[in-house]
């Protein structure tokens, strides 16, 4: 392929964040901006602000370059011995179950079935499991009760192509913004779009009706849609009759459970019309898809939520249909990889459970070892529950940061305190979880490794390899394969490269597969390596009557062929009985957690690209104003919400959006970059009885003002030490410096500490007790060294954009220095809070334009640009000139 010539040409590879699977033309020349692959099905060009940013985030800052052991940097050589005796040991003394996995839905494939390979068919122990599990388990545990494999029945072509577009717990605007722009450009006459999320979000943006149910309530509104599928004549018998079973009982539950819209309305908190309405369009449209994602599976009733809503569309025969389906959105760029290699403590290995007749002595003799580990394993939460009682005496964590992401982090980090050996491969140096290792493995990271990634349409694309390894680092295949030769299992892991490892994952998914498993790579079993080389994304399954061009795999289950003993579908009765972990007195705020536009998960990568941080720069909390008013705070001071002993700290964001007595937080920052921003504090470990996912959406706290007598921002120059202490504090890096937002109880004598902060003598100071205001900036050698601006309101602090790019000066102007405690060129005018990441257009400059007449999203766009790339910032720019309208009138 002319491609992946070497020199300059683009080389086509996968974006490493979210599960649209977008192509990605990236440059060897890392300066180089990455470009959207017009030739990808998945995105056709287009990129959201996180894969415009790719190659922001491919420098060596930050990265773990050597192996560490205990605290000492190493080598290969001892690493790889620590590890494999550290294992011996473990399995000679405790049994295999004392040695765990804990994998992550970032790995590749390859590296993925290498993983799984070496713990259940050579360290014999079955306790693998990975992030998959805070994430897609519901939905796996769902598709598999319903279908008898995990599979998504159609593709993202379906969501164009539906009439009625329902998006169920997804802020896709946000979390899957290329596939979103699809979805918002396929709107036309007669297309409807509802959203059911308990909050407005951007993503309601789209919707011709919004339900904003009470949070865990969906199974009552899809129960209640089959009651009224059957009342109004809305099932399609000849396809029940034809391909499932299990529907007169599905129906009983469902008439005991949700009787009447009424019963519904009252039950999900919504107005009866609306819910009559949806479950109108519902009825009277054949082409409909159900687009579910986190709303959905993380709840303590995440499996019967994604089996109510799979209910309905086998009750109405729409699945596997254009435009028609149930339709899983996946989170991570290889969520679905790890299914199909068996990375769920509950699988075997492609797509074979445990308990799936013959499965463990056909891939024992597959894998030519004596047997396989005896399953299922423990699943992530209770893993790490095995590990804080000392069952588990060795865990190797990779591509995850679990002290961040599991419900009750803290627990966690006291589990993996304990723990005697940890061992974390990452290719970040510094995380919260990496902080706890005993044995540190530095794994590539996007565009360093090669293998092949699943996106949420089953498609299987490549991630390339267009730099070099830096430093010591290795492919995570590379570290599992030279630990298993260490162990003695040589001839299992000789791989050269990853195409050998894929072969062999196409060849097992293949293996004595007389059609009972969905999942079949046979067409591919056979990939020579320029055929790996060269792999043109394609959906599974490729079977070898198709091969790898031809996609007949486009959509599954049209005309029935379950992979069910009969092949029918299964309807599920779903009876469940809603919240486990209710608000209380004590406790009296919901906590909904999710993403935000512009970050990545624990933010280890993408808080490293100043670009990124502009949309949200601290931990924040959404809340509806008369619960602001109720607890005393007001829009921009901070909060504090606690439970049991852990707390969160966020700057409060009226949001008339959110329902009232829940507030709404984000997931991403973590200890490293937050004084308390970590919402898994606030999310207790319950977990749904079948798939083991925690609930992650309906954590509880009781909120207070966090009252604080001074509120401040510090800059920096980069790297150095910190010398400031502050009870509140959340880390901004900025293009040219470093910056902190602060804040304390105690009031401060700034003259006395302002010259320990700046690092020595300020050179300018400004001061205003009867304000509250204090300013100081120190210039060394010309150069700007460090700045800080003390207000007792944070909406005083001028933004620090400004201030930035002086750092960047080799000599500061006179007239920059004049400016420095104004904090802005007095001669340019001040952008304003950045709306559009992608152009760095500011709010400021926004209002400005539509004073001026740019009246529209489009007219914006042709004066500023905003919201002509990725269009993530649409609905705020739409949001604007509805304020502005409101206002003027
Ligand atoms: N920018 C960005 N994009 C990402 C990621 C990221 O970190 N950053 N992560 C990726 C990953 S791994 C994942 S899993 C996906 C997640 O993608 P999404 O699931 O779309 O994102 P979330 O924000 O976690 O949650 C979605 C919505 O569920 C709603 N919700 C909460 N409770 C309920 C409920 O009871 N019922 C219903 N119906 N809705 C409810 C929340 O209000 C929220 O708006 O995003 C992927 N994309
Ligand atoms: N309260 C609450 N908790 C949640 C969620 C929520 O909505 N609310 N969402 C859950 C979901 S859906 C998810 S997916 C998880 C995500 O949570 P995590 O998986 O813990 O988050 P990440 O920050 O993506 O962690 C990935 C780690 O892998 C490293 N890494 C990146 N690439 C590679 C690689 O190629 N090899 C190796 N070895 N390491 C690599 C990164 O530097 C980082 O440290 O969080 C879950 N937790
Ligand atoms: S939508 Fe954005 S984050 Fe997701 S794969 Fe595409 S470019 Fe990457
Ligand atoms: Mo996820």
């Amino acid at each position: 392929m002319d491609s992946l010539k070497v020199g300059q040409d683009p080389v086509q590879t996968t974006c490493p964040y979210c599960g649209v699977g977008c192509g990605v033309l990236a440059y060897p020349d890392t300066d180089k901006p990455v470009a959207g692959d017009v030739a990808h099905p998945a995105n056709k060009g287009r990129l959201c602000v996180k894969g415009t940013s790719l190659h922001e985030t491919t420098g060596q800052d930050g990265r773990l370059l050597f192996p560490m052991v205990r605290g000492r940097r190493s080598d290969w050589a001892e690493a790889l011995d620590e590890v494999a005796g550290t294992i011996w040991d473990s399995v000679k003394t405790h049994g295999p179950q004392s040695v765990a996995f804990y994998l992550s839905g970032q790995l590749l494939t390859e590296d993925y079935y290498v993983a799984n390979k070496l713990a259940k068919g050579f360290i014999r122990t079955p306790n693998v499991d990975t992030n998959s599990r805070l994430c897609m388990s519901s939905a796996v545990a769902a598709h598999k009760r319903a279908f008898g494999a995990d599979v998504v029945p159609g593709c993202y072509e379906d969501l164009e192509l539906a009439d009625l577009l329902v998006l169920a717990g997804s802020n896709a605007a946000w979390a899957h913004p290329v596939l979103y722009q699809c979805m918002k450009a396929a709107a036309r006459e007669g297309r409807r779009v509802v959203v059911i999320d308990p909050r407005r979000t951007a993503t309601s943006e789209l919707a011709d009706l919004h339900l904003a149910l009470c949070p865990g309530t969906d199974t009552v509104l899809f129960n209640g849609l089959l009651t009224w599928l059957a009342d109004k004549g809305g099932l399609d018998e000849t396809y029940i009759q034809a391909h499932c079973q299990g529907f007169e009982e599905a129906l009983k539950s469902a008439r005991a459970a949700a009787p009447s819209v009424a019963s519904v309305a009252r039950q999900c908190d919504l107005p009866a019309e609306d819910v009559e309405t949806f479950y109108r369009w519902f009825t009277d449209t054949p082409r409909t898809v159900t687009g579910f994602s986190q709303g959905i599976n993380q709840s303590v009733a995440g499996t019967d939520k994604g089996n109510a809503i799979i209910n309905c569309h086998l009750a109405t025969g729409r699945v596997g249909k254009p435009g028609a389906g149930p339709f899983s959105l996946t989170g991570q760029p290889n969520a679905m990889g790890g299914r199909e290699v068996g990375g769920l403590a509950n699988t075997l290995a492609a797509h074979m459970d445990y308990d799936s007749p013959g499965a463990r002595s056909r891939v024992a003799g597959f894998w030519g070892t004596g047997a396989v580990a005896a399953g299922p394993g423990l699943k992530a939460v209770d893993m790490f529950e095995a590990v804080y009682r000392g069952d588990i005496k060795v865990i190797w964590i990779m591509g995850t940061n679990p002290a961040v992401s599991l419900p009750d982090s803290d627990r966690v980090r006291q589990a993996l305190a304990r723990c005697p050996t940890v061992i974390v491969s990452d290719c970040v140096a510094h995380t919260d979880t990496t902080a706890h290792a005993d044995i540190l493995l530095p794994a590539a990271g996007w565009g360093e490794k090669d293998g092949t990634v699943t996106n949420s349409e089953r498609c299987i694309s490549r991630q390339r390899c267009f730099l070099p390894l830096p430093a010591e680092v290795k492919p995570d295949w590379w570290i599992m394969s030279s630990v298993a030769k260490k162990l003695g299992f040589a001839e299992a892991f000789d791989y050269a490269q990853p195409a050998d490892i894929f072969r062999e994952h196409a060849a097992l998914s293949a293996h004595e597969n007389n059609g009972e498993r969905a999942f079949n790579l046979s067409g591919l079993a056979g990939l020579s390596d320029s055929g790996y080389d060269t792999l043109v994304p394609v959906q599974w399954p490729v079977l070898k009557s198709t091969g790898p061009d031809t996609s007949d795999s486009k959509r599954l289950f049209a005309d029935g062929g379950f992979v069910t003993d009969n092949h029918r579908a299964r309807f599920v009765a779903i009876n469940t009985v809603l919240p486990a972990q209710k608000a209380s007195e004590d406790y009296p705020m919901v906590v909904n957690t999710g993403r935000i536009r512009d970050q990545w998960h624990t933010m280890t990568r993408t808080a490293n690209t100043p670009r990124l941080l502009t949309h949200r720069s601290e931990p924040f909390v959404e809340m509806h104003p008369d619960d602001m008013t109720a607890a005393g705070l007001a829009e921009g001071h901070l909060a504090k919400l606690s439970l049991n002993g852990g707390h969160f700290v966020g700057r409060v964001r009226k949001s008339p959006e959110q329902r009232r007595g829940e507030v709404f937080i984000p997931i991403h920052w973590n200890r490293r970059f937050a004084s308390d921003g970590v919402a898994t504090l606030l999310t207790e470990s319950v977990t749904d009885p079948v798939s083991g996912q925690p609930e992650a959406k309906h954590g509880r706290a009781a909120i207070t003002p966090f009252r604080v007598s001074w509120q401040g921002r510090l800059l920096v120059r980069r790297d150095r030490p910190r010398r400031w202490q502050s009870d509140y504090w959340c880390h901004v890096p900025l293009n040219h410096c470093d910056s902190w937002w602060l804040a304390g109880l105690q009031p401060i004598d700034w003259p006395l500490v302002m010259t320990d902060w700046l690092g020595g003598p300020a050179h300018l100071m400004m001061a205003d007790a009867s304000q509250g205001r204090f300013r100081a900036a120190r210039v060394v050698n010309g150069q700007l060294e460090a700045v800080l601006m003390v207000d007792r309101e944070p909406a005083l602090i001028p933004e620090a954009g400004w201030l930035d790019s002086c750092f960047a000066e080799a000599q500061l102007s006179k007239s920059s220095r004049r400016a420095l405690l104004a904090a802005r060129d007095v001669d340019v005018a001040d952008p304003g809070a950045i709306i559009c990441s992608c152009f760095q257009v500011g709010e400021n400059q926004i209002a400005d334009a539509i004073a001026e007449g740019a009246e529209s999203v489009e007219a914006l766009g042709g004066r500023l640009k905003c919201g002509t790339n990725c269009g993530s910032c649409i609905p705020e720019l739409r949001e604007l000139i509805e304020v502005s309208a409101r206002e003027s009138a």
